[in-house]
């Protein structure tokens, strides 16, 4: 099934359902997938409107790129308080993925700056292909982060090296990127999506409120208090096993019906 976010055959994003996971699609090619008001409340309405079979998604753009970041096309000199207004929508769209119903794994390649990177630290896995490169160009181009980069990035890769993209323009190629753990896994041109894909399977295979307790839980749990922390993963954990998912996934293990954990080849 194939359902189009905006006006059919100009979708600014697109989502495809598979079963229980959605692909959805930045798909402004020629303008190198480039994020205007329209695809921000695109990407918003499509994370909020997945059907409720759908247990995980993926996000990846389509052409050459995966993100060129802000429209600069569309970017007109808006006064303080429609600016404002601005970036808080982004930071709804993005909080709308990463603490959304279902986890997220961004596929990228080609350019994923600005923006666009931006978009790419509010999935919850990410898959580099070996074209993937890093930027912020926003200290060349006179502007800040204003989709959320400034809180989620520092927070992958660390305020030094955040700070430094945006102070000299610095481009990370995917190989650097995934040195530092920007993404997870690193495949050759033209194989993120499929990988992506495969990973998301994986993920919407979960018990349903494992999944929840890891996007909604675990951040909050690392980011918070230890005491509170203890408090919380006590009563997610206790939750998460008082369900019948739990329990015949754990019975199933102990009757070898279940995989053993082995590393991946
Ligand atoms: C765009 C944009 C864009 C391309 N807004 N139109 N982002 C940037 O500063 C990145 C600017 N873009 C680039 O550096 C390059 O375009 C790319 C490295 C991404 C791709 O290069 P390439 O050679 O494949 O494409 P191109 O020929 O540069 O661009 C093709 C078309 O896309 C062209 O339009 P055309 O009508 O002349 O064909 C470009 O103008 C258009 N295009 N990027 C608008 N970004 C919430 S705050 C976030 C702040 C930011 O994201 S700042 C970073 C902005």
């Amino acid at each position: 099934m194939s359902a189009g976010i905006a006006t059919a055959g100009d979708a600014v994003v697109a989502t495809d359902i598979d079963g229980d996971i959605a692909i959805v699609r930045l798909n402004r090619p020629a303008k190198r997938n480039a994020l205007n008001d329209r695809a921000i409340l695109a990407l918003e309405a499509a994370f909020r409107s997945l059907p409720p079979a759908v247990k995980a998604a993926v996000i990846h753009g389509a052409g050459e790129h995966f993100s060129a970041g802000l429209d600069l096309g569309e970017f007109v000199e808006a006064d303080l308080d429609a600016a404002i207004d601005n970036s808080r929508m982004w930071h709804r769209a993005f909080e709308a993925i990463e603490f959304g119903r279902v986890p997220a794994v961004a596929a990228l390649h080609g350019a994923v700056v600005g923006g666009g990177l931006e978009l790419a630290c509010a999935a919850h896995v990410r898959v580099a292909e070996s074209s993937a490169f890093y930027a912020l160009p926003e200290g060349q181009r006179g502007i800040f982060v204003g989709g959320g980069g400034s809180v989620r990035l520092p927070r992958l890769i660390g305020v030094a090296r955040t700070m430094e993209m945006m102070l000299t323009g610095r481009v990370y190629r995917a190989e650097e990127g995934h040195g530092f753990g920007f993404s997870l896994y690193l495949v050759p041109v033209g194989e993120g999506l499929a990988k992506a894909k495969e990973l998301a399977r994986k993920i919407a295979g979960n018990a349903g409120r494992t999944n929840f307790a890891l996007i909604h839980a675990l951040p909050r749990i690392a980011e918070g208090d230890r005491a509170a922390g203890y408090l919380m993963e006590a009563l997610i954990s206790a939750i998460a096993q008082d369900d019948a998912q739990a329990k015949s996934r754990l019975r199933a293990f102990l009757e070898k019906r279940a995989d053993k954990v082995a590393p991946q080849s």
